[in-house]
């Protein structure tokens, strides 16, 4: 059978968009993908029949359950200068998260056109950057920084992600011309309790790659992520591995450690750390708890 290969783009029931070099082609799956389990998402490669019957999902290199997106090879972790405030908590899991699915992380605060010369949000960032992420900065109103924000995403399938009202959509529809995403005033939204954007579709890049908006969120949860191994997701706590007296130091209390050492010291950021105890804490509990279900 001839076949062509392309990637799916958007889905409603059993129909999908699929992109390809010559343009985009809707197919339907074939119901023996039910049979077998496999249910196609955006992001995903597949091979498509002449006849425009999905046919073959390719292998995936990583996969989000929420939202379901196939080979996102980049998250663009979007928070606001100011309204809404940073979580930074939240931001930490998701940072957490992102690393442990093997999906580069880069954090960009939008809103920038609100942070005063002096802003403590400065900071902020610097501690993000200190701690080797990409940081970026942008607003919608202003322009500044979307260039910055353009050549990041080129060639990448990414996703936005990020609290509700920071400007995900905004964002999405400044650097992709017809994206036409939604966007939702904040009074809007807590009137109505709801986020503006709904289902995920990928949307091309002009440069090149694509880019998925997500609906906000205000919470994660990160019960399937394993607590002895949160400490990875860290890349500031990298480089005192095997600095700690004892072999498989959680750096939560034990004395001795490198770590804590660290942030006494100053070299690694206490707000960072403090997130990181709470989510160990936290994750070690819910791992515990499914132990005994
Ligand atoms: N001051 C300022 N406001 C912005 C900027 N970007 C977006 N906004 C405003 O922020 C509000 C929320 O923007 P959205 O793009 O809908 O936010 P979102 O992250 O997509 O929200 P959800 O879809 O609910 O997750 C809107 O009122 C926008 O006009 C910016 O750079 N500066
Ligand atoms: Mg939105
Ligand atoms: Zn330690």
């Amino acid at each position: 059978m001839d076949m062509k290969e392309g990637i799916i783009i958007s889905g409603v029931s059993s129909f999908y968009d699929v992109w390809t070099s010559e343009g985009t082609v809707r197919c339907k799956a074939r119901g023996s993908f039910r049979k077998l389990g496999i249910t196609p998402v955006i992001g995903d490669h597949v091979l498509y029949s002449e006849k425009l019957y999905l046919e073959r999902v390719l292998p995936r290199t990583s996969l989000l359950i929420r939202p379901p997106v196939a080979n996102a090879d980049q998250a663009v972790l979007v928070i606001a200068a100011h309204t809404p405030e940073p979580n930074l908590a939240l931001l930490d899991r998701f940072l957490a998260q992102t690393l442990e699915q093997k999906i580069h992380p880069v954090l960009c605060c939008n809103k920038w056109d609100l942070a005063q010369p002096e802003d403590p949000i400065r900071d902020v960032l610097d501690v993000y950057r200190a701690a080797g992420f990409t940081v970026l900065t942008a607003s919608t109103l202003t322009g500044e920084g979307l260039d910055a924000v353009k050549a990041q995403l080129s060639g990448r399938i990414n996703l936005f992600a990020g609290p509700s009202g920071v400007g995900k959509s905004s964002l999405m529809n400044c650097l992709i011309p017809g994206a036409e995403q939604k966007v939702g005033t904040l009074s809007e939204k807590i009137q109505r309790g709801k986020n503006t954007t709904r289902h995920a579709r990928l949307i091309p890049l002009p440069e090149g790659g694509f880019a998925a908006d997500t609906p906000g969120f205000t919470s994660l949860y990160l019960g399937h992520l394993k607590y002895q191994e949160l400490e990875q997701y860290y890349p500031e706590f990298q480089e005192y591995r095997g600095m700690c007296r004892f072999r498989g130091c959680s750096h939560v209390s034990e004395p001795d450690c490198a770590v804590q050492e660290a942030v006494r010291e100053e070299k690694i950021a206490r707000l960072r750390y403090e997130n990181y105890v709470s989510l160990y804490k936290e994750i070690k509990a819910e791992n515990e708890e499914h132990q005994y279900e």
